[in-house]
């Protein structure tokens, strides 16, 4: 049967969302935080992991997905001192305030190869910092063969802002310790078990514990070998070098909400960042993009 191509607003408990049917892929998407909730292309097992016990309250951010970190990432209080001046935001909230607030659907268009969504940060609404009246950021997102992101801050104030971020995407994988993250090795990171004391691996990443890993001056694609489904993700940006892998394992998974106690064995989080040493300081005028396309390929 020919799947219709149709993007359908429906209600999801508390959260208004965009469902994506499409010959290409299926999609599911939060207007609240422009936050991607499900992706999986025809034929194929889901690329993103959305949990099994997620939540969809008002205020609340969705477990699992791809989160838009900003305008920090992570603890606020670990960032550059820079953001931290810059961005004056609440160190109570982590990964900055925009993902669990109503974002505005400005443009969807739909052809043969995608559907096309733009949503819309409606600064001031909200928090925000003294410049986020004068930021405006927007999501772009390409639903299709492929998926691709493109988290676009314009600075319309006088003078720089500088802020960290991310789009902190949670994978979904056939059985965790059937994966690989490689292209990593070599990579200098922050482990933030280990008192975020600087390391590096020599060889692919398997993950055999909690993991919680910023890694600096990474390559253009991270892929992640899945054994299991006998597939690569490819998780591509131009736009970073910098991404943090996270798994909770068993014990963090236990404290974690809406996470079931063995959701750890079906999902990776590799996250494609502006973090640390890749922050971002944004002139006055000026606009920052942060791309991410993900696609499929079967392992070599
Ligand atoms: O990206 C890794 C991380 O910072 C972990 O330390 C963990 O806190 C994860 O994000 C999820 O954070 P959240 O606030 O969404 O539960």
């Amino acid at each position: 049967m020919n799947t219709q191509a149709q993007i359908l607003l429906t209600q999801i408990d508390e959260l208004p969302c965009l469902r994506i049917q499409h010959p290409k892929a299926s999609a599911l998407i939060a207007l609240q935080g422009a936050q991607v909730l499900e992706y999986t292309p025809a034929g194929a097992e889901p690329v993103i992991w959305l949990s099994e016990t997620a939540g969809f309250k008002g205020g609340q951010s969705v477990r699992g997905g791809i989160p838009v970190c900003w305008p920090w990432f992570g603890d606020l209080k670990r960032n550059p001192a820079e953001v931290q001046r810059s961005v004056q935001g609440d160190p109570a909230l982590a990964h900055g305030w925009v993902r669990n607030q109503p974002w505005l659907l400005e443009h969807t268009s739909i052809d043969a190869d995608a559907a096309r969504i733009r949503l819309r940060y409606p600064t001031p609404l909200g928090l925000g910092s003294p410049w986020a009246a004068q930021v405006s950021l927007t999501l772009d997102i390409l639903v299709g063969a492929e998926l691709n992101l493109q988290l676009t801050t314009v600075n319309w104030s006088d003078a720089p802002i500088t802020y960290s971020q991310a789009l902190h995407s949670y994978f979904a994988v056939s059985q965790i310790d059937k994966v690989q993250v490689l292209d990593l090795d070599q990579c200098r990171y922050i482990d933030t078990l280990q008192q975020w004391r600087e390391c590096a691996d020599a060889d692919p990443l398997a993950i055999r514990q909690e993991t919680d890993r910023i890694y600096l001056d990474t390559p253009a694609t991270i892929r992640l070998l899945d054994l299991g489904w006998q597939r690569i993700i490819h998780i591509n940006s131009d736009t970073s070098r910098s991404a943090v892998v996270w798994n909770p394992w068993i014990e963090k998974s236990a404290r974690l909400s809406h996470f079931a106690d063995d959701a750890w064995q079906r999902m990776l989080c590799i996250e494609t960042a502006r973090v640390l040493d890749d922050c971002v300081t944004l002139p006055p005028g000026e606009q920052d993009t942060l791309r991410l396309n993900i696609g499929l390929s079967a392992p070599a």
